[in-house]
């Protein structure tokens, strides 16, 4: 079970480590072959390495495109050491076991976030080494494959502390591991031939991500986490540079995401944009004429929520929002940017996280989402509709005035970020109430309106801030009562995706109530 280690082939881009790590294995005797940059490295330290054409009895060609793909090389891994026939074929061909396989892959994911052109990306496309790994690592029962720098040392303590072997228990798991990289490293290439062909159908990819974090916890302390970034180029929690505070947690990074893709759905060119998230959800979203009103103005929507809640902006964050921000316990704040004065206010709370994007996603930049189930992986594409006033259509016969339908625009956008079922009401580009994730949507109509009345008595208002406002649902109203609710709350529009079977019912009660009510046509269920 325990294959003496003699020969190592080590053929890596990414050399970190490598001349330590060759260190240990060329004092336990074991060969060194190696491929031309890696041998190069090696041989300027003074190694005694051989090249890897010593073995294929052929040069590199093709600017290196073939280097390994050879059967001096693959016979090597592959072979079965206790096989008569595979031993005749070594013998017959001249071929020598490689019993350690060191590799790390052409840069792919590096060279495609900075930005490279498209013939650079794609020479970036490693195929000798990926093959390399998967023989190795198909043949863990002879072969010890690594293909992180982070495994280096208990390589070689294992191979020092097992007589010059490998226990089987540790090459299978390298083997794990290796599989896992050329998944990951797939998977990034066929998400980057997706994206710039904007194929939206899931089967043109591959899902996976290069681990980025590994966290304390999970959702709860006793699961375990971690976090994966994709290749997809969009601003937002996983590009973000945390500019102060401690590593953001599994829940942190779920909300601090919600927050920030919330704030895109408005253009920073307009208006401020403030959102706050806790679990998920929204407990208060705003715009308006100064980025610190769009703070009060969404805090004021939920203060009690608020507390220990992820902020998000949709422009840099200024130095009268921070020095407001600071007066309540937030846990993470998030922006495009940070103004240098708001970083030094911020700089007084010490735990709070400050995260700058350096830019704001688009909302109608297509993309995948996944979640998993039982046995599964459930993907779509995104949600990209972006409601504007041209979309709707009206229903009622009053119109809303120009007042009512920027909040009715306002209402919706904000809706697509609320879990179903969703109801926000919405006045003067602000949340005023939001009732969200109720198995039924008359309930999340009064919730929401209740939640109004408790701001307004914790806020010292005579009414419910949810009078005069408008209301939106994130899909139709199946019947009058989750309507009529949000009329009796004080809203005096509606947007809804309309498409119910008793829409003409619905349609009535509002004409009924004087109320105006427009169809998007789209709707917006999140779960
Ligand atoms: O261009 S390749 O796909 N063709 C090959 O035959 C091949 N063999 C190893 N790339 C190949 N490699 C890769 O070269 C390895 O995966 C490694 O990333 C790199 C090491 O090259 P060097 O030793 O010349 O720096």
């Amino acid at each position: 079970e325990l294959v003496r280690i003699r020969r190592a082939l080590l053929s890596v881009s990414d050399k970190t480590g490598l001349v330590e790590f060759a260190r240990r294995l060329s004092a336990l005797g074991i060969e060194l072959v190696s491929t031309g940059g890696t041998a190069k490295t090696l041989a300027t330290e003074g190694f005694a390495v051989r090249d890897v054409s010593e073995l294929t009895g052929f040069a590199e060609i093709m600017d290196g495109r073939v280097k390994t793909l050879h059967p001096g090389v693959h016979g090597g891994l592959l072979a079965i050491r206790d096989d008569a026939d595979h031993r005749a074929a070594m013998e017959a061909h001249g071929i020598v076991e490689i019993d350690l396989a060191i590799i790390n892959l052409y840069p792919f994911e590096q060279v495609l976030t900075s930005g490279a052109d498209a013939a650079t990306i794609v020479e970036n496309i490693d195929i000798g080494g990926p093959a390399m790994i998967r023989a190795a690592a198909k043949n863990h029962a002879y072969v010890t494959v690594v293909t992180d720098a982070a495994d280096y040392d208990r390589v070689a303590d294992a191979i020092e502390a097992n007589a010059g072997s490998i226990p089987l228990r540790l090459r299978q798991e390298l083997a794990a591991l290796a599989f896992a990289r050329t998944a990951t490293y797939d998977s990034a290439i066929s998400g980057w031939f997706a994206s710039n062909l904007e194929l939206e159908a899931p089967r043109h990819r591959a899902f996976g991500g290069v681990l980025h974090d590994v966290m304390r916890y999970g959702e709860n302390p006793h699961q375990q986490a971690a976090f994966y970034k994709t290749v997809e180029e969009r601003p937002g929690v996983a590009s973000a540079t945390l500019l102060q505070g401690k590593q953001l947690s599994y829940n942190n990074i779920n909300d601090t995401d919600a927050a920030f893709e919330l704030v895109s759905e408005f253009d920073p060119g307009e208006a401020p944009a403030c959102a706050i998230i806790k679990h998920a959800n929204p407990c208060g979203v705003a715009t308006a004429a100064t980025m610190v009103d769009a703070y009060r103005q969404a805090l004021a929507c939920d203060p009690t929520s608020a507390f220990g809640g992820i902020i998000a902006f949709n422009r840099e964050l200024d130095a009268e929002t921070a020095e407001e921000i600071i007066k309540l316990f937030t846990e993470v704040i998030i922006a495009p940017s940070v103004s240098d004065e708001a970083a030094a206010i911020i700089a007084r709370k010490k735990n709070l996280r400050l995260m700058a994007t350096g830019g704001l996603p688009d909302p109608r930049q297509g993309g995948m989402m996944v979640k998993t189930v039982a046995g599964g992986l459930l993907v779509q594409s995104r949600d990209t509709g972006v409601t504007t006033a041209a979309d709707l259509k009206l229903v009622t016969k009053r119109a809303p005035d120009p007042r009512e339908l920027a909040d009715l625009v306002f209402a919706f956008r904000v809706a697509k970020h609320v879990k179903s079922n969703a109801i926000v009401y919405a006045r003067h580009g602000a949340t005023v109430g939001i009732g969200a994730g109720q198995m039924s949507r008359v309930d999340s109509a009064r919730i929401a309106a209740s939640k109004a009345q408790e701001a307004a008595s914790s806020l010292g208002l005579a009414q419910p801030m949810t009078r005069g406002s408008v209301v939106a649902s994130d899909a139709f109203f199946p019947f009058a009562d989750g309507l009529l609710s949000a009329i009796e709350a004080g809203a005096t529009a509606v947007i809804q995706p309309g498409g119910s079977m008793r829409d003409a019912d619905v349609i009535e009660a509002a004409d009924a109530a004087g109320v105006a009510m427009v169809f998007t046509g789209m709707r917006h269920f999140r779960h």
